[in-house]
């Protein structure tokens, strides 16, 4: 795990003696500006000398595209807010996740955030800052618990929806056929919110209808190396595989290559149907390879940084917040693909 911070980090220790030197001589020197004089800004004050807000995020890792962007865009959104922000990255690992919160906790931040890597297990260290005091957000994944006053709010997507948009492409897509459907299904981060929800919303809409079956399904870990490992391994047992649904476009992209590795032509002999919306699946539906991408949005970076801003200034905010997103088929890519941001 590595905590770092997007401000040089403030000196944590003081030297008692130095500093009442220092006072004694700017006292007796008068020599350190007179009273009123703007302070200059240093790591943890703003222009005025005031303290700047201290937002600690701990980040799922750096798995996706789309986690890319989603980074890029807290880190940005903070500078431009004026927040000291300490980000950590968890490396797709729970446990980094908690002693990061609690290395917040201790260093008394004003506001946590964290996109939980799991669903499960979190009670305990959410209690730790709960009784420290440290209002919690989560952004873009939600967690299981019983105890809602453990966070005070949660920005991101319905995956339930993407998935069941997903899902209703393809239904719209194969009306005509009156054969069988085998489909096999890239999932995300086993345990994580995106991955149960979007399997949820796609299989109860697609798999209630006896044309669809799911023949192959197994976790990519939202990666491209693991999308194309394990798309490989499902084309050696299946021969038959019509349509891949992959919970992400990184594990799309490198299914895209285990599929033209085994001779097949993605899009073609297999259709792909994705979830993201990052440049390269853009491009990959541009070239005929994707079919469609629901979109989730990961330039959540300005909206976290409001409901920062309001909890720490203890004001009222949603329990819930989405973003909004579409849904592109190949047609409108190449129009679209010019205004990606991500
Ligand atoms: O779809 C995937 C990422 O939590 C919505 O995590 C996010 C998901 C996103 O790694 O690419």
């Amino acid at each position: 795990m590595s905590l770092t911070a997007s401000t040089p980090a403030r000196p944590r220790t003081r030297n008692t003696a130095a500093a009442l030197l220092a006072v004694a001589l700017c006292v007796s020197l008068a020599a350190c500006g007179g009273a009123g004089k703007k302070a200059a800004a240093g790591s943890g004050t703003d222009a005025n000398g005031a303290k700047k807000l201290v937002f600690g995020f701990s980040q799922v890792g750096s798995e996706s595209g789309w986690r890319a962007a989603n980074t890029k865009s807290i880190q940005d959104a903070a500078k431009a807010a004026g927040f000291e922000l300490k980000f950590s990255d968890a490396q797709q690992k729970q446990e980094n996740q908690i002693a990061a919160i609690r290395t917040f906790i201790q260093q008394k931040v004003d506001v946590i955030g964290f996109s939980p890597v799991v669903v499960t297990g979190w009670d305990t260290v959410l209690k730790e800052a709960k009784t420290a005091g440290i209002p919690v957000i989560l952004t873009d994944r939600a967690i299981d618990t019983q105890d809602k006053s453990l966070y005070k709010t949660f920005i991101g997507s319905d995956f339930v929806k993407e998935g069941t948009s997903a899902g209703q492409w393809l239904l719209d897509a194969e009306k005509a056929n009156t054969g069988t459907v085998n489909i096999a299904e890239l999932e995300g981060t086993t345990g994580s919110a995106p991955a149960i929800d979007r399997k949820k919303g796609f299989e109860d809409l697609v798999l209630k209808d006896p044309r669809f079956k799911l023949v192959a399904d197994q976790t990519g870990d939202f990666t491209r190396a693991k999308g194309k490992e394990v798309m490989t391994a499902f084309l050696k047992a299946h021969k038959d595989i019509n349509v891949l649904f992959a919970h992400n476009d990184d594990m799309a992209m490198g299914a895209i290559q285990a599929i033209e590795e085994a001779g097949l032509k993605p899009g073609k002999d297999i259709r792909i149907v994705s979830i993201d919306g990052v440049k390269d699946a853009f491009q990959a539906m541009v070239d005929g390879k994707i079919e469609v991408v629901v979109e989730c949005n990961p330039l959540i970076g300005p909206q976290v940084m409001d409901l920062v801003r309001k909890l720490k200034d203890k004001a009222e905010v949603p329990a819930r917040v989405e973003s909004k997103e579409g849904v592109f088929t190949k047609d409108k890519a190449a129009a679209e693909l010019p205004n990606r941001q991500y």
